[in-house]
């Protein structure tokens, strides 16, 4: 009889709790939009013709299929990727481009079909085709938790993000220039807050509020402070963490936070300034007409006066920031207390012999091989664990099953960087300080003035419980180390969510438990319509051969270094000799400028006469 009882219940129990199934069609188009705030028009890329695109909210256990149609006119190519998801057994839905797909050309549709399983939260997802997102096409991304260990009243999603008036390809083609050596990233003209210049985000007396902050830019990270309200932050990345009271957050590109916000109990007569404040220590010059601080409202009444500038002291605000290190997760997942593999990765930013500056791990410039690392995967059979059919410009890397890789990462460079990894949460074990980062001093001293991870004396105590997290902050001259477990067998990437630098080829591709990965997954008809549209084999090694899967003749490669004798501070300084004798003057952040420069092919010619004629002569 119980038994009945127990099956009736159960009966009557599931189709509460059946896992939905979100369905989208989205058809992707360039539109010119006036976004609230910002007097310039701006061309956005628009699902459906509308922008921004929809918030997708789903529950835990929840399907989506999303149908990706290229609807552009201009042969932009487009992927989509749900950053933070880790799409265990569903890899080939990861979308980032080249590498668990081929770019969905025009007239293409790519079908997105996973389940989010156990996973909870705050997510996004973006293109990850080139710079594209950077022109609107991201999301967030909610996971909704029946069992969440916190409780609120109401959410809010609150974007925040870096809008560049100009195309993403346009700038990318300036960016990497040999008119721009010594590698400035562009500026961005304008914060953003979900998808405005200023947002109001009302509360009402006595309420309780989730707010989940996500950081959709390309490139600058933001403060959040609110005035006198107190954050108390739930979450990280999709993890829920332990309650923890702050005043300032610190949100880099790719990250989320999420805090609890209790709303004033009795009527506060006014309204309260919520003050967004891009990290002016990314950018290599702020131009006069950037506002790095913006003024958003937290309404208790729309009739009330708008906040003003509270007058924040900004340097205290930077210094009160939280340190994710010091986090712990929820739910208690203890220190990995061993790795199997350690990977140690070098950061540099160095010119190559095309005079452009380019991004390295270990002197490896990330170049895109002729296909998708997850084809040679899939097609190589018992080849799949060979490193060399994937070629030496992927930074390629193999994992075992289940083993524990701990990745080093050292900073020589003087750039913050967010840095992401798909298909896992990793534990942070080490996060270094920033070390000389008010002085400037030439990249030839870089080796000096970097503290890399030294094993034998780590700079703090190993966490019992180290927060997990899918992007964190390397700080300049400074050093992070990562644990995780390969559990996930999938293509994944890690990479700089600084957008730019990804551009440059700060990228590594984790190749893990291959063989799993051919028993769960295999190219489907539709992944190889999408490459036979855009002309990229469905079988091969990363030179595109399958006849010898040794043979890499062809294989994209990062350019020749710079000519023998020439250091990048030379270069960079004869560089900017000629240009300022060719033109009297000479701006690094001015593309303006730039744009000038390119078309005189004459002053290339010169430059590269002078490369050649002191290449000869060091020899
Ligand atoms: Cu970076």
């Amino acid at each position: 009889m119980m038994y009945i009882i127990k099956l009736l219940l159960l009966f009557l129990v599931t189709p509460l709790v059946a896992a939905k199934i979100h369905t989208f069609h989205f058809t992707t188009s360039w539109k010119s939009v006036q976004i609230p705030g910002i007097p310039q028009n701006k061309s956005v890329i628009t699902l459906n013709g509308q922008w921004p695109p929809p918030a997708i909210h789903v529950n835990k256990g929840d399907t989506v299929e999303l149908y990706l149609t290229n609807g552009f006119d201009d042969l932009t190519q487009t992927s989509l990727h749900f950053h933070g998801l880790l799409q265990t057994h569903s890899n080939i839905m990861d979308g980032p481009s080249m590498i668990t797909q081929c770019p969905i050309g025009p007239g293409s549709t790519f079908f997105y079909n996973f389940t989010v399983n156990e996973q909870t939260g705050t997510y996004w997802y973006h293109a990850h085709n080139g710079a594209q997102y950077g022109d609107g096409l991201r999301g967030p991304f909610i996971v909704h938790d029946p069992s969440e260990p916190f409780t609120y009243d109401e959410e809010r999603v609150v974007t925040l993000s870096d809008l560049y008036l100009q195309k993403y390809t346009k700038i990318q083609d300036e960016f990497l220039s040999r008119y721009n050596p010594t590698g400035a990233e562009p500026i961005p003209q304008y914060s953003l807050i979900n998808d405005r210049l200023n947002d109001t985000i009302h509360f009402e007396v006595g309420k309780t509020y989730l707010l989940r902050f996500i950081n959709m830019g390309l490139f600058v990270s933001q403060y959040i402070q609110l005035e006198d309200h107190e954050m108390t932050i739930v979450e990280v990345d999709g993890v829920y963490t332990k309650p923890n009271v702050t005043n300032t957050l610190y949100v880099a590109t790719g990250q989320r936070v999420s805090v609890i916000v209790k709303a004033k109990e009795v009527n506060p007569h006014k309204n309260f300034a919520m003050v967004q404040v891009m990290d002016e220590t990314m950018l290599d010059v702020v131009p006069d007409d950037l506002a790095l601080l913006t003024i958003n409202q937290i309404s208790y009444n729309d009739n009330y006066k708008y906040p003003q500038n509270p007058n924040l002291d900004v340097e205290q605000m930077k210094r009160n920031s939280t340190n994710d290190f010091y986090l712990t997760t929820h739910k208690a997942t203890p220190l990995l207390d061993h790795y199997d593999r350690q990977i140690v990765l070098d950061v540099r930013m160095q010119n190559l012999g095309d005079g452009i500056k380019y991004a390295f791990f270990n002197n490896v410039s990330y170049t895109a091989a002729k296909l998708p690392v997850l084809t040679t995967v899939l097609t190589s059979g018992k080849l799949a664990n060979d490193i060399r059919i994937y070629g030496d410009n992927l930074n390629a890397f193999i994992f075992e099953p289940n083993e524990v890789i701990e990745v080093v990462l050292n900073n020589y460079d003087t750039g913050r960087h967010p840095f992401h990894l798909h298909g896992h949460n990793f534990q942070v074990v080490q996060k270094s300080p920033a070390f000389h980062e008010d002085e400037t001093f030439p990249d030839e001293d870089q080796d000096k003035m970097t503290v890399p991870y030294n094993e034998s004396a780590p700079l703090m105590k190993m966490p019992n419980l180290p927060i997990l997290r899918d992007t964190v902050i390397l700080e300049p001259n400074g050093h992070v180390v990562l644990r995780f477990r390969a559990s996930n067998p999938g293509v994944w990437l890690f990479h700089c969510h600084l957008d730019w630098h990804l551009q440059q080829g700060l990228v590594a591709v984790f190749i893990e438990d291959p063989f799993a990965l051919q028993e769960h997954e295999e190219l489907t008809d539709n992944y190889k319509d999408v490459c036979a549209n855009v002309g990229i084999a469905n079988r091969g090694n990363a030179a595109g051969h399958d006849d010898d899967w040794f043979n890499l003749d062809g294989l994209p490669r990062q350019p020749e270094p710079l000519p023998y004798g020439f250091t990048t501070k030379g270069y960079i300084a004869m560089f900017i000799s000629v240009v300022v004798a060719l033109m009297g003057l000479w701006t690094i952040a001015d593309y303006g400028l730039t744009e000038i420069l390119q078309d005189d092919e004459a002053i290339f010619l010169k430059l590269k006469a002078m490369i050649d004629q002191s290449n000869n002569e060091s020899h």
